[in-house]
This record gives structure tokens, sequence and C-alpha cells, in this order.
């Protein structure tokens, strides 16, 4: 089975009963403590990210039961965003292999870790779990672009699939709907439900010297690689989300036949043709590949 972005197998889970690799979130059978580092989790970020979520987030958040006390209940996110873009969001073990994880953004459906992540383990995170699913992603989904481009982003991932370039595919979605970053008039802010699920990289990506921004340019994007590891060394800005409905009207087939052959970028790389709005200095990874 194909590693996925988190470096994982998703056959590494048990086999599912259902075909679609969902299960039931089965709210009833949370425990106060897991409960309890939801809150945790929850707290610090509502915190941090006032000036540093996009007002799309936001607002977003604010029309969903999405709260500190309690983990949500999928049922009652999908009820309000069903209403609002005909999505809704089901339950998984953990990490789906792609083809079943496509065919469910293709239909509205998005799907999320029903587990939490340990108390000891609360800034790092081998597969996506219940907060970076639905604290991260769920906001933006109520914003009928992102739900537009989403969708299409499954429908495109099938194709990817079936002609061998999900790998390029899959880089667009990682410096966008995971690490994306949007020009708004009182400065830069995080739309990327990797940022905005975790505390250090809210901070790094925004206020940090270390990585670069650059302007988002969909060929150059599909040919850099991207971290699972660690911090982004570079992350990607569009002017509004709007930009990103147009990609999902573009056929990306030439585009795949274009940049066929050549040569990746690596993630710290800035090319002269860079619309760069803060060129990094890469400190921070330096100082991590230094040891
Ligand atoms: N499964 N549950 C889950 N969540 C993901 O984000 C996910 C996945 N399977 C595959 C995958 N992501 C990526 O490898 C694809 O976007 C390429
Ligand atoms: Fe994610």
């Amino acid at each position: 089975m194909a590693k996925t972005k988190h470096g994982l197998a998703a056959g590494d889970a048990a086999r599912p009963e259902r075909a679609d690799w969902t299960i039931d979130q089965g709210w009833d059978a949370y425990t106060g403590a897991e409960h309890g580092v939801w809150k945790t989790l929850f707290e610090r970020q509502s915190k941090l990210l006032p000036g540093r979520a996009c007002d799309e987030f936001v607002e977003g958040m604010r029309n969903l039961p999405i709260g500190a006390d309690e983990i949500p209940d999928f049922r009652r996110l999908s009820d309000v965003l069903m209403k609002k873009t005909g999505w809704q969001v089901v339950a998984v073990p953990g990490l789906v292999p792609d083809e079943v994880f496509f065919e469910h953004l293709a239909h509205r459906r998005f799907p999320a870790g029903h587990f939490i992540r340990k108390p000891n383990e609360l800034d790092y995170l081998e597969e996506p779990d219940v907060f970076h699913d639905v604290f991260g992603h769920v906001p933006m989904l109520m914003n009928p672009a992102i739900a537009d481009y989403i969708q299409a982003y499954g429908e495109g991932g099938l194709r990817a699939q079936k002609l061998g370039v999900l790998d390029k595919l899959a880089r667009v979605y990682w410096y966008t709907v995971e690490f994306g970053l949007l020009k708004q008039a009182d400065g830069l802010r995080i739309y990327g439900a990797g940022i905005a699920s975790s505390f250090t990289e809210t901070v790094f990506s925004l206020d940090d010297a270390s990585p670069n921004r650059i302007g988002f340019d969909l060929e150059r994007v599909m040919r850099t690689n991207y971290r699972i590891d660690d911090f982004q060394e570079s992350y990607f800005v569009i002017d509004n989300l709007d930009q990103l409905l147009e990609l999902a009207k573009i056929d990306f087939a030439p585009l795949y036949q274009r940049i066929a052959g050549q040569p990746d970028y690596q993630p710290g790389t800035v090319l002269a043709s860079d619309a760069v709005l803060a060129r990094g200095t890469g400190r921070y990874h330096d100082a991590k590949r230094a040891g």
C-alpha cells in the first residue's frame, strides 16, 4: 500500500468493516480525559488564532457547533455543513487509502479521525486526529469556494491516480488546504488546516523569519516537495479563496504533461521567477540539519 503524506501506510489500520472505511464516531464512548485533551487544544488555539486565522475561518467556526468543553458530534456538524455547503463529516479510524479518501471528498464527505491525540503528544501527530480534522479543516468547509475546491480536489485525485501523478496533485493540496496562507487587507492570514490546528506552526508560519513566503503559482507548487516531519520551509500565499476556485476549473492534464520529467524543487528553494513576499533566513531548518 502506498505510503500517504503522513508517512504511514493506511493499511496499517485493521481491515475496515465498511468498504468506504467509515465507522460510527461513537460519540458517547469518549471519556472525560479525551474531552479534556480537546479542551486544552481548543483553548490554546482559540487564544492564538485571533489576528492570525483568516476571516473565513473565524466566520466558519462561529457558525458551527464546535466548543471548548466537548469533542464535537459529527452528526451535528454535518447538519450545519449540509445546509451551508452540502458537506458532511464522516468518522474514519485514521488514514484511509488515497482512492477511498478522494472518493469521499468527491462526494462532499470529509473523513475525520474519530480519535484524539494523547496528552503527551499535544504537538506532534502521526495521523490526523479529530482536532486536526474538525478544528483545522471543518470551519473552512463552511466557505463555498473551499467547499467546491476540495470536492474538485477529490475528483482530481481520482483522475491523478489513474495518470500516475498523484504526488504532483498532493502537493497542491498540501500547500493550500493544509499549509496555505492568504493575503488580507490587514496582513497575512492562515487558512491551511495543518497550521490552524498547530499551536507552534501557527506562530512559525506568520511570525518567524525562517520560512519563505511565496506567491502561489500552480505549476511551481506542483513541482515543490514538502516536509511531513517538521514545519514547512516555504509557505505559499494566495490573494483570496476565489483563486482556489479558479484552480478547480483548470484541466490539470496538460500541466502534468508539461512538468513530467522535470526535476522537483526542494522545499526551501526560492526561484528567480518566484513572487517573493518574504525570503526566509532558513535558520530554523539549518539548525535542525546541523543537529
Ligand atoms: N486519510 N483520513 C485521511 N485523511 C487524510 O488527510 C488523508 C487520508 N488518506 C490519504 C491522504 N490524506 C493523502 O495521502 C492524499 O491527500 C494524497
Ligand atoms: Fe489535514
